[in-house]
């Protein structure tokens, strides 16, 4: 029998190409996320290689996880990975200047809806013998800088959230990762500049940033480990991005 994973944030970027890598594996698929269309076309695409099945969701909504979870079709409903993926960044400015319906939406997204995705499946995953929870984090997570405020806080949720849930789910099979990437190209960047092709094309440029495949075959990875591993962390970043100095702002009088 196949192995099942359900992805949040299927659409685009590392959950795509998440969903592309799993299939060739042959993996059973549910693909999720709020842009239908996408999930019908990327669903037809894999068709010749696995099951796929594909639901339009808002992690945001409780409700819409929990429904979601209880409709799921026959075959489908023994899971064996969960990759929590689905998150936004919105907007670079510093915190004074930040607009806090941003905050809400990334706090809402990043933080609730990866909450409300977890408490529904853990249900499911505990009954299996062996699962994995791929939680995306970030470098944002670990590392501060200018205008990542909210954002990274909320990723510092997210791992920390990660190593709470080992402490818990330690002896039922259930292994739990926060994956902390830096930069790499996606839609991300183009969300969090709110449709800026420009700055994306200034941020990405020459920059050899990761790509969304490198991503997946890392998930695909820590998917893969033997049951008596369990990578609590894994930060990665492109070989051309490092850290910088700390800011010190000298004041003349
Ligand atoms: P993309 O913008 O390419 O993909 C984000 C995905 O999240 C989309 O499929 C989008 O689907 C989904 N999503 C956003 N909001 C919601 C929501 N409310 N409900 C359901 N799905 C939602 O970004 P990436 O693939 O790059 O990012 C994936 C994850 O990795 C995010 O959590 C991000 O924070 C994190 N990350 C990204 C890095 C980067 O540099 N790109 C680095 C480190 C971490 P839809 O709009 O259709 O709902
Ligand atoms: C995305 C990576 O460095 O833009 O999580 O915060 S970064």
């Amino acid at each position: 029998m196949s192995n099942c994973v359900f992805i949040t944030g299927a659409t685009s970027g590392f959950g795509l190409a998440s969903a592309r890598l799993f299939a060739q594996h042959g993996w059973k698929l549910i693909l999720t996320g709020r842009r239908l269309q996408r999930l019908a076309q990327l669903a037809d695409e894999l068709a010749e290689h696995c099951e796929v099945h594909y639901a339009s969701l808002d992690v945001r909504d409780s409700q819409q996880v929990s429904a979601l979870i209880a409709a799921l079709p026959q075959g489908f409903k023994q899971i064996d990975a969960l990759i929590n993926n689905a998150g936004l960044a919105l907007g670079t400015d510093p915190c004074d200047k930040a607009n806090l319906d941003d905050w809400h939406t990334m706090i809402d997204t990043n933080v609730t809806g990866l909450v409300n995705v977890t408490h529904a499946l853990l249900p499911i995953l505990t009954e299996q013998k062996v699962a994995s929870v791929i939680n995306l984090a970030s470098i944002a997570a670990n590392w501060p800088y200018p205008g990542s405020h909210v954002y990274g806080a909320s990723k510092a949720f997210v791992a920390q959230f990660s190593r709470n849930l080992r402490c818990d789910l330690v002896g039922s099979g259930v292994r739990v990762t926060s994956l902390e990437p830096g930069l790499s190209e996606s839609e991300f960047s183009l969300v969090r500049f709110a449709g800026d092709q420009q700055k994306y094309d200034q941020l990405y440029g020459d920059s050899n940033a990761l790509q969304p495949e490198d991503i997946a075959n890392i998930i695909y990875w820590l998917v893969s480990q033997p049951a008596h591993i369990n990578i609590n962390s894994l930060e990665v970043m492109p070989s051309s991005q490092a850290w910088n100095n700390f800011n010190v702002v000298k004041h003349s009088n």
